[in-house]
């Protein structure tokens, strides 16, 4: 698993957070998400498969705007 933390500007309320989370969640690979609307933040959790450049055009198709990134290696046992 990986967890990424993407910036994600546009949202104003919690339905732009619910819309979000609802695109990411339909990617493949992704297993979680959470978005902060005051941080204007979105930490993914994904397995292998899902890429950042997905996650961002899920985010676009939403209607909102990806910016920066980090990604966070977990070590699985
Ligand atoms: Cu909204």
């Amino acid at each position: 698993m990986k967890k990424i933390r993407i910036e994600v500007s546009g949202m104003t309320c919690e339905h732009c957070v619910a819309r979000v989370n609802k695109f990411v969640k339909s990617v493949n690979g992704v297993a979680d998400i959470n978005t902060d609307l005051t941080e204007n933040m979105s930490y993914v959790v994904v397995k292998n498969g899902a890429t950042v450049e997905a996650i961002k055009s899920a985010i676009e198709d939403a209607g909102y705007k990806p910016g920066n990134y980090t990604i966070e290696e977990n070590e699985e046992r």
